[in-house]
């Protein structure tokens, strides 16, 4: 982190609230509408924690058993959880209490890849739906507690599945459909999935996607799965294994549409999902019912400041956490109309969003930096003569946003008239933990600005484990007391997420990311302080892409670090060396290229593959990857220490291969 521009001291441009928002005329009241109101509920959050989200959880979920005991636990002993005796089920709170009030209310607005298909799904109907799934996955045996494994294109069905799994109290794990077949049965076999999930092909952007090609290569090597349940998305010929594969329509066909949602205890898991840290494989973060669900609609609720009509649109993949609670969970809880857009943010043209904001009235919109940014590029004819008069509320999400971006995202989408909120929060956080909150906090661009309910955020010295007080400081970001929505564990292995999170510093959450304070007391959040990488938001560990590319039969040894790209924030730069008495073959940059793509994904693709005689090593043989970050990133007339490497004569050559 030190040698990131801290831009604590700068005098940062500052966004007053937009004062349409705070303009009953034009906007409905936001539900913080002062500084004053979010610093003393706030205040609340973190004092009375078991008073504030005693009541908050029973305004915003219904449950079938009441709680009695608020919070539980402590990071010391990584054993926290919330709202112990209540029982709810988190399909009910999403789906039955508004189908039974309100059936007619559209719940799913469904954006085809193509532009001319839009499919809308009532509360009523996505009931009936849902208990049909159940019913379908309780005949294949699917039980309370037993996982399943979802890889679906962006269609509703794959909202059903979540649904479904989450009212029989079957964890669901999604999979994002961009992983190769390889990543799939690693998290198929971890999480021992009986049942799969899928379509026959997704589309995006005009073409067809292989889903179930790829399903059949993950389960050749998996003896856990029974079943695989197929969606007919396209109709193209697929492979079949009789005995195994279900056609969807065909099994709904048979079922009952309903089934009792069944009694979930608050602690009882609702998910996991797989993700990327420093090392080994990735891992199964696991959340729980009650915790997350009430931060999921919480935030919603305050950060989006969600009102009764609202439409709701997360532009995110399901595969991704903000997916699950910002397309799935958060809105529905509420009641809400909530988005799912099956394409790309170019296909058919650039307009795409515009279009979409337009056609549907769209009243708050999220979105990640990386898309923002790729679609400034391009230029402002493809935004401007849009209607986007409906937005409110316009969010970002996934790493952190340059004053550029937030700028143009302000002015040309926003119009200077919407709350832009820069929303900072990870898998494991469930819900966002810092942010602006629309009627109340002005934004500075870039910062993330402060805590939200319950977050107590802390900079700590990463030698000393020490707090820093004060602002206009900078430190690793770490919490330090529970929240409802985190992470209770990682799948199968308590004491890794016992090791990640809460025993780097003791008494404290750590996020992995470093941050800034500034004068202004806004937080910045400035990306990882560990070996995570950052690529349009998708999180990457380096060791998996190094694992990736040493199967590869002529590789020795890998190191792979992130470079600044201006359009991803980060990419991927690999330096490989070869084994011995192999020879530099043509085109072999090209088939690392491929084996990463195929063992991890095509998100995964490294930007630049340098083959070199060896790499940057200290005498006890650790790889430096400082130093070739440093390269990488043009750093290298300030390498730092440099007396700890074996052969400090290898530079020279190194950024030669780099820098030409
Ligand atoms: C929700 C999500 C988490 C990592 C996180 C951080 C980065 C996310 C950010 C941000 C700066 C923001 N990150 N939002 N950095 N500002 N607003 O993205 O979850 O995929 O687990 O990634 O993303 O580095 O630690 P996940």
């Amino acid at each position: 982190m030190s040698d990131q521009v801290d831009t604590t001291s700068r005098v940062d441009p500052i966004h007053p609230v937009p004062s349409r928002l705070l303009d009953s005329t034009q906007c409905p009241t936001p539900f913080v509408n002062s500084f004053d109101q979010y610093k003393s509920m706030w205040k609340e959050s973190v004092e009375q924690p078991d008073k504030f989200f005693g009541n908050l959880a029973n305004e915003l979920l219904t449950w079938s058993k009441p709680f009695e005991t608020v919070r539980h636990g402590s990071f010391e002993s990584g054993d926290v959880a919330w709202f112990l005796e209540g029982e709810l089920n988190a399909c009910y709170n999403c789906v039955d209490r508004h189908a039974l009030k309100n059936p007619n209310k559209v719940a799913i607005i469904h954006e085809g890849d193509e532009p001319d298909y839009v499919r809308k799904i009532t509360y009523g109907e996505l009931l009936q739906e849902v208990c049909k799934l159940a019913n379908v996955l309780k005949a294949q045996g699917v039980k309370k507690g037993d996982n399943v494994a979802i890889y679906m294109p962006m269609i509703p069905e794959a909202m059903i599945a979540l649904l479904a799994c989450a009212r029989i109290g079957a964890p669901h794990s999604v999979i994002f459909a961009g992983f190769s077949a390889e990543s799939l049965r690693d998290r198929v076999v971890d999480a021992s999935a009986k049942v799969v999930i899928t379509a026959d092909e997704g589309r995006r952007g005009g073409k067809n996607i292989a889903t179930k090609r790829i399903v059949d290569d993950a389960l050749a090597q998996c003896s856990t799965v029974s079943s695989v349940l197929v969606y007919r998305r396209t109709g193209s010929e697929i492979p079949w294994t009789a005995g195994r594969d279900l056609w969807w329509h065909e099994e709904m066909d048979k079922a009952r549409a309903y089934c009792a949602p069944e009694r979930m205890n608050a602690e009882d898991p609702l998910f996991l999902l797989y993700t990327s840290g420093s090392t080994g494989t990735p891992k199964g973060v696991l959340h729980t019912t009650g915790g997350y669900l009430l931060g999921a609609a919480a935030t919603v609720k305050y950060i989006f400041d969600y009102h009764d009509d609202d439409i709701f649109a997360c532009m995110a993949d399901i595969g991704w956490v903000t997916g699950h609670s910002y397309i799935v969970y958060g809105p529905l809880t509420l009641g809400a109309t909530t988005v799912l857009f099956e394409s790309t943010p170019t296909y058919p043209t650039p307009a795409r969003f515009w279009e979409l904001i337009a056609k549907h009235k769209i009243t708050q919109f999220y979105t990640a930096p990386t898309a923002i940014r790729a679609l400034r590029r391009l230029g402002d004819k493809w935004v401007d003569g849009h209607d986007l008069s409906s937005l409110r509320v316009i969010g970002s999400v996934g790493e952190p946003i340059n004053p550029e971006a937030w700028d143009w995202y302000n002015e040309k989408v926003g119009k200077g008239r919407c709350a832009v909120v820069d929303t900072y929060w990870q898998t494991e956080t469930g819900s966002i933990i810092i942010t602006p909150l629309p009627g109340a906090i002005a934004t500075k661009p870039g910062s993330a600005t402060f805590p939200f309910f319950g977050i107590n955020p802390v900079l700590l010295d990463p030698n000393t484990g020490k707090e820093i007080e004060g602002n206009g400081v900078t430190g690793v970001l770490a919490v330090k007391q529970p929240w409802p929505s985190m992470a209770r564990t990682v799948y199968n292995n308590h004491s890794r997420f016992l090791e990640t999170y809460l025993k780097p510093y003791p008494g404290y959450y750590f996020t992995g990311d470093g941050a800034s304070r500034d004068i202004d007391g806004y937080y910045w959040v400035r990306g990882r302080v560990d070996d995570v990488i950052n690529v349009s938001g998708h999180r990457l560990s380096t060791s998996e892409i190094e694992s990736a590319l040493v199967l590869h039969h002529s590789v020795a040894e890998a190191a792979v670090i992130g470079g600044h790209d201006d359009l991803t924030g980060q990419c991927i730069h690999a330096f490989v060396t070869l084994k011995p008495n192999v020879e530099e073959a043509e085109g072999l940059e090209k088939e690392l290229t491929l084996q990463v793509r195929k063992i991890i994904g095509p998100f995964a693709t490294p930007k630049r593959i340098y083959l070199v005689s060896d790499h940057p090593k200290t005498r006890s043989g650790k790889i430096m990857r400082r130093i070739l970050r440093k390269i990488v990133n043009s750093e290298h007339h300030e390498l730092g220490d440099t007396s700890t490497l074996a052969d400090p004569s290898i530079i020279p050559s190194l950024i030669t291969k780099v820098h030409g």
